[in-house]
């Protein structure tokens, strides 16, 4: 039997999935063709950005990047989600926890985790689960886990093919395509409710998220965000298109170096909904809106260090929430505390601030063989044998995340929970722990360095 590889099952998928989005939401579109004419202006104004990137293999999977989110309402259905994305070779990577930013769910991103994999297809689903035990009204606790604990959120061709392809080792071209369509069910937008207005009302009061996961038959994917070469220029195209973007960009400023990601999104969309008692008359309820990203260098730990470090300095200094109101002195706050970020890419590899991928060069080549004994990496760069390129960031940010979040619940959502981050409760509901993305990209930027010397024909390079 021969199976379909699972970055090729992902890859089908993440075009199935933006299809669907794009005719359940004609913004999309919209946007995703500003992003299409930014990209393709950035790479004319700059032929050696088409150069490094394409270098890298990111220019040729940039059209087809993007990451789409869901929120979840129990353990279980976190863990059947985490073997459905297994099938399509994505991992669960990292913990995110949104409660000290008043939102009551912690969350992981499922992705491919190897650079090859990636290349194929870097399509990630940042994946929420509400925590209910955060609801302080017991009887509402309750209410929602009843409902929750009834709805099925997969098809059940969808669970018989995740268990074929767990029993067999893979999925067969045919067993494959029907995987495809029978998951994107799971996304699917669905305007009739689980519950009556009035229910909704109270699930609403509680917290707009909580309505969001607990009043719907499933976990609607309520975002689908393309990579942007340039989100300033995105960001200030928006309003000549009809869209209204955030107040401010989630993230680091506007660098030369690019690091980590920059995000900014655009207000939900209100949406008819029926409610069960008032099958006829529409409610509403806003579910989806649009988001677009820049993503840049990933940070080492103590880049990232340091990157929290300079957020929380320019956060405290403006005294609260970036908003409207603030968002100037915000962005040049931003600004003045990352002049201490080194903003060149000798300065962030030298200082071990960004991982980074090596390639050999022609002149590298060339003199394979005939390297000096004991070279040392920075000895191999210098002589021009060498090409050092940043690893690009393929995660997500927590403060960012919790930007994104509220822009789209609005004010009313920014309270502070008591509860504990607990990463613990998070890997037992999904099953497994959630992979430490950092090791990822070390494990990238090592591989990466035996290919080169592999290719010089060096038998080992002193690290230093
Ligand atoms: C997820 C919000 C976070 C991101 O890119 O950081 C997010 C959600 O609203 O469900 O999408
Ligand atoms: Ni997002």
């Amino acid at each position: 039997m021969s199976f379909v590889s699972p970055d090729l099952i992902r890859q089908r998928f993440s075009k199935a999935m933006s299809d669907m989005y794009r005719d359940e939401v004609p913004l999309y579109g919209a946007l995703m063709n500003l992003v299409e004419q930014t990209n393709a202006q950035a790479l004319a104004n700059d032929p050696s950005l088409a150069e490094h990137l394409s270098s890298t293999g990111e220019l040729q999977r940039l059209d087809m990047e993007r990451h789409g989110a869901i929120r979840v309402g129990t353990a279980s259905e976190l863990a059947m989600l985490g073997r459905l994305f297994a099938v399509m070779g994505m991992q669960p990577v990292g913990y995110y926890d949104l409660t000290p930013a008043g939102v009551p769910v912690h969350s992981t991103a499922f992705r491919a985790v190897h650079e090859k994999s990636l290349q194929i297809s870097p399509f990630r689903v940042f994946t929420s689960l509400l925590r209910l035990e955060l609801i302080e009204n017991s009887e509402l606790r309750t209410f929602a886990e009843s409902v929750l604990a009834r709805r099925k959120i997969f098809t059940p061709g969808a669970l018989e093919l995740i268990d074929l392809a767990e029993r067999q080792g893979g999925l067969t071209q045919p067993e494959a395509d029907d995987f495809v369509l029978q998951a994107l069910e799971t996304f699917r937008w669905h305007h009739s409710a689980t519950v009556t207005a009035d229910q909704y009302r109270q699930l609403s009061a509680q917290h707009r998220l909580i309505a969001d996961v607990v009043a719907f038959k499933g976990p609607h994917i309520n975002h689908l965000t393309p990579r942007t070469l340039d989100i300033d220029v995105v960001q200030a195209q928006m309003p000549l298109h009809g869209i209204t973007p955030k107040a401010v960009v989630e993230g680091p400023p506007r660098r030369r170096c690019p690091i980590l990601l920059r995000q900014t999104s655009f207000k939900a969309l209100d949406e008819p909904v029926a409610f069960t008692d008032q099958p006829q008359s529409q409610g509403s309820h806003s579910a989806r809106f649009g988001e677009i990203e820049q993503r840049g260098a990933a940070l080492t730990p103590n880049g990232r260090a340091l990157y929290d470090q300079l957020l929380n300095a320019a956060r405290d200094a403006l005294g609260g929430f970036p908003n409207e109101a603030n968002a100037e002195r915000y962005n040049a706050l931003m600004a003045e505390h990352f002049a201490q970020f080194p903003d060149d890419h000798q300065s962030l590899r030298r200082q071990a601030l960004a991982y980074f991928r090596y390639f050999v060069t022609p002149a590298g080549l060339a003199a394979k063989g005939a390297l000096e004994p004991n070279v040392s990496l920075e000895r191999l760069l210098e002589q021009g044998y060498l090409r050092a390129e940043p690893l690009v960031y393929e995660d997500f940010l927590p403060v960012s995340a919790a930007g994104i979040f509220q822009s789209n619940l609005g004010d009313a959502a920014q309270s502070h929970y008591a509860g504990q981050s607990n990463r613990q409760a998070f890997e037992t509901a999904l099953g497994r722990p959630a992979i430490d993305e950092l090791g990822l990209y070390a494990e990238t930027q090592k591989r990466s360095l035996e290919e080169c010397l592999l290719a010089l024909g060096a038998q080992q390079a002193s690290h230093e």
